[in-house]
């Protein structure tokens, strides 16, 4: 993608280029958005987040905050975060309802070390790309402080569920950290986009029992999968990450649950059957996780 060309969903985009995309959208649409620069990953590429608003001044409005792109291959998950991105800004109009009640925090790529990797070396690459003893790398998926290394998390460095050294051990982790903290009492939704799979997920991944407020998680779940299934006929299974798919400790959704207030934090696996999408088949599958997604910011909207 050029500087200053439209954006498509036809090819991925490596990091730099996406950066420049919220940077040309805070210069022509100044009204609705700012982007803020919010750290720096190990290898020192910048973090930006982008900041959507309908511009009506308003600074207490509740928020949603979505990131995509912790694990490094899921190369749909920041294409997701683009057109979440491209629909709220420049389809603004048709996108007023999903405006007028939340402000949008977006970070489109967590790990931006490990997405270039997986551009220029190794395309299957899962973990950040801090360097260890013998091996590089940690699951930030597994690096939040929650259980942490309690279950489905591997101790050994060169795993690629490997949890870190310590909690919060990856400044890209410590990143998403600090924004999910800043947005304490506000944020009223989470989202982090992986792939691939068609799932649904919510709290919690540390244990099968279901949080107290699970049937608020399953309402959103459900109206995102039922909302899919009528557009595209796609189906995504919802329910808690322990129960639908594998145990995990550690991730970012039961963090942003139970330490920064979230009342709904969902984990959603985008469309595919496997990490590479051919070009045609990316635009449906960002536009059918949309689709969903706008459910269920409707439905935490009614909340
Ligand atoms: N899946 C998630 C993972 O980190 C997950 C699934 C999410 C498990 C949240 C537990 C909690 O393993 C992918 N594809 O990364
Ligand atoms: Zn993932």
């Amino acid at each position: 993608r050029t500087r200053g060309a439209r954006i498509g969903f036809t090819a991925f985009y490596r990091h730099s280029a996406i950066n420049d995309y919220l940077d040309e959208l805070a210069s022509s649409y100044s009204k609705y958005v700012s982007v803020e620069t919010v750290g720096q990953s190990y290898e020192g590429r910048t973090m930006k987040v982008i900041r959507i608003t309908n511009g009506d001044g308003n600074p207490n409005k509740k928020v949603i905050f979505v990131d995509a792109g912790i694990h490094a291959r899921e190369w749909i998950a920041p294409a997701g975060a683009l057109y979440i991105i491209n629909q709220l800004v420049e389809n603004r109009a048709a996108n007023a309802d999903l405006l007028k009640n939340f402000d949008w925090v977006v970070l489109p790529v967590v790990n931006p070390d490990g997405y270039e990797y997986t551009h220029t070396s190794s395309r299957m690459w899962r973990k950040t790309r801090s360097k260890g003893k013998s091996c590089y790398g940690t699951d930030g998926n597994r690096n939040f402080d929650y259980y942490w290394g309690y279950t489905g998390a591997s101790s050994s460095e060169c795993s690629d569920t490997y949890m870190g050294t310590k909690a919060f051990s990856e400044v890209e982790t410590q990143v998403v950290r600090s924004i999910l903290q800043s947005l304490k009492g506000k944020g009223v939704f989470y989202l982090t986009l992986h792939s691939y799979g068609n799932y649904i997920l919510y709290p919690w991944g540390w244990t099968s029992n279901l949080p107290d407020t699970y049937k608020d998680l399953d309402e959103v779940a459900s109206a995102g999968a039922s909302a899919i299934k009528s557009a595209t006929g796609g189906k995504f299974t919802y329910g808690s990450s322990t129960r639908v798919l594998y145990a995990a400790a550690g991730g970012s959704d039961d963090y942003a649950f139970a330490m920064a207030g979230f009342p709904i934090s969902i984990t959603m696996e985008l469309q595919g059957s496997g990490f590479d999408p051919k070009p045609a088949q990316i635009q449906g599958y960002v536009q059918e996780a949309w689709v969903g997604i706008k459910a269920m910011v409707t439905k935490v909207d009614a909340k």
